[in-house]
C-alpha cells in the first residue's frame, strides 16, 4: 500500500511504475494447473497444483504473484518445502530443475472482499473477477497475460446454499459428499491466461438455449440468474445467438466449446467479463423486460452480450502479451460489437450514438490530465487504464483501418491475424502487421495512432473560383500537446468527403476518401460550376475535431440535403453548437436558423423517426463547454434552456403532432428499430413541449407516466417531470419508488434521474439521497447511479460554492476504502479544473489535494487523483 504523508500531500514512497519498454518474456511457464476449491464465504481453501517449466537457460527462481491471502503450505514435487520467501506479496521459490510440480494451499475470505476482485460474494452467491490482476487474490500464480495454462477445476461447496457450481470450459464430473456438500469438476481444453479464469457457486436458475455452429456442432447455452429473474433473460439469450451467427458470417469465427454459460451478478465493477466459456455479467447487462428496462437498456444488453462473446476470438483465442496491449483486444472488440449493433437496427443512429459517447467521455479524457495513447507507455495501476481511450478511441482506430483497407482486405487481414496468433499472446504491432501483410498497405505512419495521445484538430476550408470552375480544399491537422507528450506528429486521417452544389443540391462527384497524412494538404477540384458546399468527415470517418468555415446557411443546407445521415446530423449539431457557444459567451443570438432546421428535419417524412429524434436533440452542456476557452456552466445552462424553450414554443404544434403521431402508432411494447424510433421521438417531443412552458406539460407527462406499459415511456415521462416544477413531480417520484423498490436496477434509475436533473436544487437533493436508506457505496451500480450521474451534471456539479466538488470528494474517499477501482473511475470530473475559472479551479484542486492526502489511499486512487492535479 502506498504510504502517504498527510502534511505535504505528497506520497513518501515513490509509486511503482510499470513500463512497456521493460517487457521481458516469462522466466517460468505453467502449461497445466489444477485448482481445488473448498468453497466457504468466510474461509475458502484453495489448493493449486502448478506444472511449471523453466522457459530457457536461466537460474532465476519461480516468482508467484499473490495478494491478500493466507499462505498455508508449499510443496515441490510432492515434498513440503520451506525455503521460499515472500517479497512484498510475491512468493519466491528457488527451483533447481527445468520442470517441477509446485503445490500451494491458501485461505481467502470471499465475504470480506469489498473490492470485487478475485473471489467474492454477491447476493449470496460466490463469483470471481480476475482481469486484470485479480487471480493473484485467489492463489499464487504468475499473474500476467502471457502465461497460458490448461485449467482443471474442482469445487466443493454446501449443496443447499450453492446448488450450482460452474467454471470455465466443459463440465466433466460431479457428485455428492456425505456432509451436505457436493462437488463438481470442469476442464477447459484451451490454454488461457489466468485473467480469464472464472468460477461461480450459487443458487441459480437457468434459461437454456442452443446454437448450431457453422460446422454443425451443437453448443448448449445457459444464462444463469436468480430464479425470479429467469423471465428477464430472453433478450440476452436472443442477442447471444445473434452474436454467434454474426461472428461466423462477418469474421468466419466459430465457437469452440460444447457449452457457453453466462452468469449475472448484482455487484460488479464493470459491465461484464469474457472468461472463457463462463462470462460473468453485471446484471444490468442481462436482465430486461418491458416493464423494467428501457430501449436503451435493451440495446446495451445486446451490445455487451455480443462484446463478451466476440472476445472468445479477439481476446481469448488470441490474447494480449502484456497489459499495454489492452486495446488489441478491447479496441477491436468494441469495433466488432459496434458493427454488430449497427447491423441489427439503424446503422446511422448507432453511429450517432457511438460518436456522441466518444465526445462525451473520450475527447475530454484526451484533452485532460489523464490523456494517454491507446497503447500506453507506463502505468501504476492497470485497472485505471480500462478507459474510453483504450476502448472507444481504440475502436475508432480499428474503424479507420477498415475504412482505409476496404471490407475485403480488412477481412483478409483479420483472418491472417487469427491464423497467425491463435493460442498465443499477441501485441498491437502483430495486429497491424497482419493487416499490412494481408492488404499490401504500408501502415508505417498509421502506427502513430498507437503511440500518440490527444485528439487531432482538422481545419478545412473550401475556396471556389467561379470563373475558372476551380475549387480548392485546404486541410490542415494539428494535435495539441498532452501531458508528457509535447511534440506531436501528423497522423493518418481518412476523411470521407463530398461536395454539393449550392443551387442544384446535387453532388459534384461521388464521395471520395482523402487521406490526410501531412500537417497540410490541398485538393483541387476542376469544373465546379456552382458554389460547392463541403460535406466532410462523413460517417465520422476520422476521430478528430473539425473546424470549417462553413456558414450557418451551408450547415442548414447540409442538415436538409446531405445524403450521409451522420453528416446531416453533424451539420444540424454544428449549427446548434455555434448558436449555443455564441449565446453562452454573452451574445444576443437569433434562434431562427436552428428552429427552421429542426422544423425541416421534423417535417421530413423520408427520415427514419429514430434518426429525427437524435438529430433534433441539443448538444449536451458539457459538449458546449468543451468548445469554450473557459467553461461557464451557468451561462451554458441558460443558453441551452433558452434555446430549448424557443424551439419548444416556435414548433409547439409540430412537437404535439409528432408526439400524438408516435403515441398513436405505438401499442404494446415491441423491441424493433421502428418502435424504438417512435418511442424516442415521443420522449424528445415531450421534452420540448415541457420546455416550451406549456401549461398542460405536467399533466401530459404524468398521463404518459401512468399509462405506460414499458419503462422507456415511463422513465422518459419521469425525467421530464423531474426537470420541471409541476404538481405531478413529487407524486411521480413516489409512485416510481414504491412500484420498483424491490428492483435494484430500476431503483438505480430513480437515483440517476434525480442526480441528472437540470434544476437549482439538484446538489442538495443528491446530498440528501446519499443518506437515503437505499443508497449504498458497496454496490457499484448504485454508487455510479448517484455519484457518477451527479459528476456529469455539469451545472449542478460545478456549483460556484464548491459544494459539488466537496460532496464528490467525500464520497470518493469513503468509496475508496471499499472499492478502489470503482472509486478511481469517478475522479475525472474533478480533473477538469483547468477548463474552469480560477475560483472553481482552486476549489477542485483543493478537493483533489484532500483526496491525495488521505492516509492509506489505494494505489488506484493515488494515481488518478495525483495525475489529475498536474
Ligand atoms: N474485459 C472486460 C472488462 C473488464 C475489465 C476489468 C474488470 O474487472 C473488474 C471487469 C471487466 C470487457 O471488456 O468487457
Ligand atoms: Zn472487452
Amino acid at each position: 500500500m502506498l504510504d502517504i504523508q498527510t502534511s505535504s500531500a505528497q506520497p513518501t514512497a515513490t509509486p511503482h511504475v510499470t513500463r512497456r519498454e521493460d517487457y521481458t518474456a516469462p522466466d517460468w511457464l505453467v502449461p497445466e494447473i489444477a485448482l481445488d476449491f473448498a468453497l466457504d464465504p468466510a474461509a475458502t481453501r484453495v489448493k493449486a497444483t502448478l506444472h511449471v517449466q523453466r522457459s530457457d537457460a536461466h537460474d532465476r527462481p519461480l516468482r508467484l504473484d499473490g495478494a491478500g491471502q493466507t499462505l498455508l503450505s508449499v510443496s515441490v514435487d510432492g515434498v513440503a518445502v520451506n525455503d521460499w520467501t515472500i517479497e512484498g506479496e510475491t512468493l519466491v521459490l528457488p527451483l533447481t530443475g527445468s520442470a517441477h510440480v509446485v503445490e500451494t494451499e491458501v485461505e481467502i475470505a470471499p465475504e470480506r472482499n469489498t473490492q470485487l476482485m478475485g473471489l467474492y460474494a454477491s447476493g449470496g452467491n460466490l463469483c470471481t473477477q480476475c482481469e486484470a490482476e485479480g487471480f493473484r487474490r485467489i492463489t499464487y500464480f504468475p499473474d500476467r497475460p502471457d502465461v497460458l495454462s490448461r485449467y482443471q477445476v474442482r469445487m466443493t461447496a454446501d449443496k443447499a446454499r450453492y446448488p450450482v457450481l460452474l467454471a470455465n470450459g466443459d463440465p466433466i464430473a460431479a457428485g455428492d459428499l456425505p456432509d451436505g456438500r457436493h462437488w463438481a469438476e470442469w476442464r477447459d481444453p484451451f490454454p488461457k491466461p489466468c485473467y480469464l479464469f472464472a468460477l461461480v457457486a450459487g443458487d441459480l436458475a437457468v434459461n437454456r438455449g442452443s446454437f448450431t455452429t457453422m460446422s454443425g456442432r451443437e453448443v448448449a447455452l445457459g444464462i444463469w440468474v436468480r430464479a425470479a429473474d429467469v423471465p428477464r433473460t430472453d433478450h440476452a439469450l436472443a442477442a447471444l445467438k445473434a452474436a454467434m451467427a454474426w461472428d461466423e458470417q462477418t469474421y468466419g469465427r466459430e465457437y469452440d466449446l460444447d457449452v457457453f454459460n453466462i452468469v449475472a451478478v448484482d455487484d460488479f465493477n464493470f459491465g461484464a467479463m469474457e472468461n472463457k466459456g463462463l462470462n460473468i455479467f453485471n446484471s444490468r447487462y442481462i436482465l430486461a423486460d418491458p416493464d423494467t428496462a428501457t430501449d436503451y437498456d435493451y440495446d446495451g444488453i445486446a451490445a455487451v452480450v455480443a462484446h463478451e462473446y466476440f472476445h472468445n476470438w479477439s481476446g481469448n483465442r488470441v490474447t494480449c502479451r502484456d497489459w499495454f496491449q489492452l486495446s488489441l483486444k478491447e479496441g477491436f472488440t468494441v469495433y466488432r460489437d459496434q458493427c454488430f449493433s449497427a447491423d441489427q437496427g439503424s446503422a446511422a443512429v448507432k453511429r450517432i450514438e457511438d460518436v456522441r459517447g466518444l465526445r462525451a467521455a473520450q475527447f475530454p479524457e484526451d484533452a485532460g490530465p489523464l490523456a494517454h495513447p491507446i497503447r500506453p507507455d507506463s502505468y501504476q495501476e492497470i485497472s485505471n487504464f480500462y478507459t474510453a481511450t483504450i476502448y472507444n478511441k481504440g475502436a475508432e482506430i480499428i474503424r479507420m483501418l477498415a475504412t482505409m483497407l476496404g471490407a475485403q482486405a480488412f477481412r483478409a487481414g483479420t483472418d491472417l491475424y487469427f491464423d497467425r496468433f491463435d493460442g498465443t499472446a499477441a501485441t498491437c504491432e502483430d495486429f497491424v502487421a497482419s493487416l499490412e501483410d494481408a492488404s499490401g498497405t504500408d501502415l508505417t505512419q498509421f502506427r502513430r495512432w498507437y503511440s500518440q495521445a490527444g485528439t487531432p484538430r482538422i481545419t478545412a476550408s473550401l475556396l471556389h473560383h467561379k470563373g475558372s470552375g476551380r475549387a480548392e480544399l485546404v486541410l490542415a491537422q494539428n494535435t495539441p500537446p498532452t501531458p508528457g507528450q509535447t511534440v506531436k506528429q501528423p497522423v493518418v486521417l481518412p476523411l470521407r468527403i463530398k461536395l454539393f452544389g449550392a443551387d442544384s443540391a446535387q453532388p459534384y462527384a461521388p464521395e471520395q476518401t482523402v487521406l490526410l497524412t501531412e500537417a497540410e494538404h490541398r485538393i483541387v477540384f476542376e469544373d465546379v460550376r456552382e458554389r460547392p458546399i463541403l460535406s466532410i468527415n462523413r460517417g465520422f470517418s476520422a476521430p478528430a475535431i473539425l473546424e470549417t468555415d462553413r456558414s450557418a446557411a451551408d450547415l442548414a443546407f447540409l442538415a436538409a440535403q446531405d445524403d450521409d445521415p451522420f453528416a446531416r446530423y453533424e451539420a444540424l449539431q454544428q449549427l446548434m453548437l455555434d448558436t449555443l457557444v455564441e449565446s453562452a459567451g454573452g451574445a444576443r443570438v437569433d434562434h431562427a436558423a436552428v428552429i427552421a432546421a429542426i422544423g425541416g428535419t421534423l417535417a421530413n417524412p423520408q427520415l427514419d423517426r429514430a434518426f429525427v429524434a437524435e438529430a433534433v436533440l441539443l448538444p449536451s452542456e458539457s459538449f458546449i463547454g468543451d468548445q469554450m476557452a473557459v467553461v461557464d456552466p451557468e451561462a451554458i445552462f441558460r443558453a441551452r434552456e433558452t434555446l430549448r424553450r424557443d424551439i419548444g414554443r416556435a414548433l409547439e404544434a409540430s412537437w404535439r403532432a409528432a408526439y400524438d403521431g408516435a403515441r398513436a402508432t405505438t401499442t404494446g411494447y415491441v423491441y424493433s428499430p421502428e418502435a424504438k424510433g417512435l418511442r424516442r421521438l415521443k420522449s424528445v417531443a415531450l421534452g420540448y413541449i415541457a420546455a416550451s412552458g406549456a401549461a398542460d406539460a405536467g399533466a401530459l407527462a404524468f398521463a404518459q407516466f401512468e399509462a405506460a406499459d414499458n419503462m422507456t415511456d415511463r422513465q422518459s415521462a419521469l425525467t421530464t417531470l423531474v426537470a420541471g416544477d409541476s404538481a405531478q413531480r413529487t407524486p411521480a417520484l413516489d409512485i416510481f419508488y414504491n412500484r420498483y423498490s424491490d428492483n435494484a436496477l430500476v431503483l438505480d434509475k430513480w437515483f440517476s434521474v434525480q442526480a441528472m436533473a437540470p434544476r437549482d436544487d439538484t446538489g442538495a437533493v443528491v446530498a440528501e439521497l446519499a443518506q437515503h436508506r437505499d443508497f449504498t457505496l458497496s454496490n457499484p451500480n448504485r454508487a455510479r447511479a448517484l455519484i457518477g450521474a451527479f459528476g456529469v451534471n455539469q451545472r449542478a456539479f460545478n456549483a460556484a460554492d464548491g459544494s459539488g466538488y466537496r460532496f464528490l470528494a467525500d464520497q470518493l474517499i469513503a468509496l475508496d476504502r471499499l472499492n478502489p477501482q470503482t472509486a478511481a473511475k469517478l475522479i475525472p470530473p474533478l480533473g477538469r479544473w483547468k477548463r474552469f475559472d480560477s475560483n472553481r479551479a482552486a476549489l477542485m484542486r483543493a478537493e483533489l489535494e484532500r483526496i491525495v492526502a488521505v492516509p492509506g489511499l489505494s494505489k488506484d486512487m493515488a494515481e488518478q487523483a495525483s495525475r489529475s492535479l498536474d
